[in-house]
């Protein structure tokens, strides 16, 4: 499934089309001037951060393999990614401006798209000012981009509607982190894995999301005797042949299980009292405040989650719970989620008990033993919730609730003071339904394709697209033709990853540069020279101040010096990740504050974690967090709520979509590479095989799926991973009726605004 690549296998041979490298050795081929160079570089798709090898002959991209000098990915890669030059050079990318002239997108020079864009936004801003405009961008742009565009329209334009798609990703993770630890992002590292005796995969497909994580996961089972896998979701994925106990909670109800965890750790007495004592305390929301109710608090309240009570709830046999529990208290244990955690409209809770679990278990700032949430994108970490690309944030661990913060960064940026809004902005679902009530009336959507991801997505192709008095004006950048440049007034073409250098920051705080290694094709430019030209005709229209960013930065190295001054004094502080050093090392974890430290491996940790050095009060290797309150961390006792649309007799079965090994989301870059693509036929529908026999439906007949809000259609494929009443549908697949996100749920989570995605309400019938 995933490849330990040696330079030799065909396999690349067959990526890269290059009929040399099927042979040789990489080194043995840097002779003459054409010859083949390898690159050191970073993967373009998962949150995993793989370090590659990027083969270049002639000025193309030609072949991709693992780095095996990459520290903690070791040479490890997956399938996509090797063939990523199809991607990067495939005859589909966009090549020149658009313009929508009489219904219909045309070509245009980059004159005449870059004057509309400045022209509608200024008059906006003028008429309606600057709430009425909004920028949507992604956890695949670089960071140099994020941070220009959250500078730019905060502080420049004075909006605080700056979102991305790490909203429908990541959110409710950094809402379980920030509430539990008083900051954001994981506090372990990939070398746990290499300690840990215990793996918990919550609602994670990590075989086929993060292929070389699970990789190293499965190494460690092979190497170590008695290491225990446990996954919980309601669906049997893949990583089901791996596990040594796999639990099926009804779909939205596994809080009950984490809960019911948590009483089997204390009646059994695998908690860690000293490590509480020193470290944690417990609260309860009361009239929505939050309440310190103490460790007997916390007990009696889990009274209510016994094992066979957690059963009643969520349908997972006590038994089952309690040897999950026994497992997770006996190793060293390393918990990680993914979707199947945050895309909930109780995601935050979700990860709340989560770590609870490993709180009072003491599982935590040891090797082996950590709570770490696996990113989906390349660049959500460090590219949008590290930079607070995100409309209530600020870089760093920013608010732009708090005055000394938003001082801090109109300081920086050379912003007029009171120019970033005090009142957080809109998030991507309130910002995507004020485009459908013309409250907001100009967007730049950058990276990301909200045309097919949104869910509920009929209602925001229309706010997008539906040509009426007062549209909204839409411009996006992309690489290739989505849904989404199908209803913009403008499409800009950009230049994608190998073509640009720019700074990944994946899941374990590792940042990494990849380097510009090609050109883009015909007229397609990098976002960031796209964002400086925008920034400048603001300027010339006398909507942003004169000199704000035209003149400051010509390129993404430059602007890298200041966006490592923001993170100074903060507990991300990465002043010692020079542009030098990230050229010469495969990355660096932050925090590493300066030119000499080696990064840090394991936060809140003495000796470890450079926030602690000088702190005489805790020996080499105890921990401190630092960030939270009172520097405890908080274990919250979270009421068990099921989601927002359960089943009902009307629309009997559970929706959940996800995906597949070989493809990347919305497929505008996998769906590129024939060999990709080949792996499915089209889009499908699991269904469990007791609901089949119900309907007489068989693999392959056509399903008509239906919600209170759309329709989508696809073949059956009979396989008993989902659970009876269940159905499961890869989100890949762009073309009507596969177009799932036409039938989702846009209802979200109160604290993050993370949609539900994976969990309605919907009817089957055979089509
Ligand atoms: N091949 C591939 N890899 C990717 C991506 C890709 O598109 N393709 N995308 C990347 C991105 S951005 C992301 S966010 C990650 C996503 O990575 P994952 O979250 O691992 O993938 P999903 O398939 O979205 O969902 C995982 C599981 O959540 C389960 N689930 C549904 N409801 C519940 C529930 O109530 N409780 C629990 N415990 N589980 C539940 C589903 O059954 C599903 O198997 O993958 C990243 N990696
Ligand atoms: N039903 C359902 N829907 C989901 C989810 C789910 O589990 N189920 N998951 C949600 C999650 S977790 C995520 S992260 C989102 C992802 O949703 P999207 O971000 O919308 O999906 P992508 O396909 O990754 O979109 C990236 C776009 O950027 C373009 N692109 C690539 N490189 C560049 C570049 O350098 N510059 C520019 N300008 N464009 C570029 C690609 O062609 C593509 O159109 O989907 C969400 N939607
Ligand atoms: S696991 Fe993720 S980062 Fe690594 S090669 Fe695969 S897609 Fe790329
Ligand atoms: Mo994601």
């Amino acid at each position: 499934m995933f490849l330990n690549t040696e330079p030799k296998t065909a396999v690349i041979a067959a990526a890269s089309g290059s009929k040399s490298l099927a042979t040789q050795p990489a080194d043995t081929m840097a002779a003459g001037p054409n010859a083949m160079k390898w690159v050191k570089s970073v993967c373009r798709y998962c949150g995993t951060g793989c370090g590659v090898m990027l083969g270049v002959e002639g000025g193309k991209l030609v072949a991709l393999r693992g780095d095996k000098e990459h520290p903690t990915t070791k040479g490890l890669v997956c399938a996509k990614s090797l063939f990523l030059p199809k991607v990067v050079h495939s005859p589909n990318r966009l090549t020149t401006p658009m313009i929508r002239k009489d219904g219909k997108l045309v070509n245009a020079s980059w004159d005449e798209a870059m004057t509309l864009i400045c022209d509608k936004f200024a008059a906006s801003i003028q008429k309606h000012g600057p709430q009425s405009v909004a920028f949507y961008g992604s956890g695949q742009a670089m960071t140099e981009e994020s941070y220009l565009a959250n500078r730019l329209f905060k502080g420049g334009i004075g909006s605080n509607h700056v979102e991305g798609n790490p909203r429908l990703c990541m959110a409710s993770a950094v809402g379980g982190y920030v509430s539990t630890f008083g900051k954001d992002e994981p506090m372990g590292c990939y070398d746990d894995i290499d300690h840990a005796d215990v793996f918990f995969l919550i609602g994670s497909n990590t075989a086929e999301c993060h292929p070389v994580i699970f990789d190293r996961i499965l190494a460690r089972q092979k190497t170590k005797s008695g290491v225990k896998v446990i996954a919980i979701d309601p669906r049997r994925s893949p990583v089901g042949r791996h596990t040594d106990l796999y639990l099926q909670p009804k779909p939205g109800y596994d809080l009950a299980v984490f809960h019911a965890m948590a009483n089997v750790i204390v009646h059994e007495g695998m908690i860690d009292q000293a490590f509480i004592d020193r470290n944690v305390q417990f609260k309860i929301v009361k009239d929505g405040k939050p309440v310190k109710v103490g460790f007997e608090g916390y007990k009696k309240f889990l009274d209510d989650f016994t094992p066979e009570k957690a059963e009643a709830i969520c349908g997972v046999p006590a038994g089952d719970i309690v040897t999950a529990a026994r497992m997770f208290g006996a190793g060293r244990t390393m918990s990680f989620w993914t979707m199947g955690l945050n895309q909930r409209t109780t995601g935050v809770w979700a990860n709340n008990l989560v770590h609870n679990l490993h709180l009072i278990s003491g599982q935590i700032g040891k090797p082996g033993a950590t709570s770490f949430s696996l990113t989906g994108q390349p660049n959500a970490c460090g590219g949008v919730r590290d930079t607070g690309t995100l409309s209530h944030l600020l870089p760093y661990g920013r608010s732009v609730t708090q005055p000394e913060h938003r001082a801090a960064m109109e300081k920086l940026w050379g912003a007029k003071p009171g120019t970033i809004p005090a009142q957080p902005g809109l998030h991507t679902i309130a910002m995507f339904d004020a485009l459908a009530e013309d409250k907001i009336q100009a967007i730049l959507i950058l990276t990301t394709n909200p045309g097919h991801s949104l869910p509920n997505v009929n209602k925001y192709r229309d706010a997008m697209g539906k040509p009426r008095r007062n549209k909204p004006f839409v411009a996006v950048l992309d690489i290739f033709h989505t849904r989404t440049t199908e209803l913009a007034d403008v499409v800009l073409p950009a230049a994608m990853w190998a073509e640009k250098t720019g700074v990944f920051g994946m899941s374990e705080r590792r940042y990494q540069l990849h380097p510009k290694v090609t050109d883009a094709p015909g007229q397609a430019r990098s976002d960031f020279d796209i964002l400086l030209d925008f920034a400048a005709g603001l300027e010339d229209r006398g909507v942003v101040p004169k000199g704000y960013i035209n003149g400051r930065f010509k390129n993404t190295d430059e602007i890298w010096d200041e966006i490592r001054q923001a993170s100074m004094g903060t507990p991300y502080d990465f002043m010692g990740i020079t542009r030098e050093r990230l050229r010469q090392e495969r990355g660096l974890r932050w925090p590493c504050p300066t030119p000499t430290h080696t990064g840090t491996a394991r936060r809140y940790v003495k000796g470890d974690d450079p926030m602690l050095d000088g702190d005489d009060s805790l020996k080499d290797g105890e921990t401190k967090f630092y960030a939270a309150p009172e520097q405890r961390a908080i274990v919250w006792l979270r009421p068990v709520k099921g989601p927002a649309e359960p089943p009902d007799a009307e629309y009997p079965f559970v929706m959940t979509t996800g995906r597949v090994l070989e493809h990347w989301h919305t497929g505008t870059m996998t769906m590129q590479a024939p060999e990709l693509r080949r792996a499915y036929k089209e889009c499908y529908v699991e269904i469990n095989p007791q609901d089949a026999r119900k309907m007489s439906v068989q693999s392959g007949d056509k399903i008509r799926i239906t919600s209170r809000r759309g329709v989508a259609q696809m073949k059956a494929r009979v396989i008993a991973a989902t659970q009876p009443g269940m159905v499961f549908v890869p989100m890949h697949w762009e073309d009507d009726p596969a177009l799932i996100n036409r039938v989702t749920i846009n209802a979200f989570d109160p604290g993050s605004k993370q949609p539900e995605y994976k969990i309605c309400a919907v009817k089957l019938a055979k089509a």
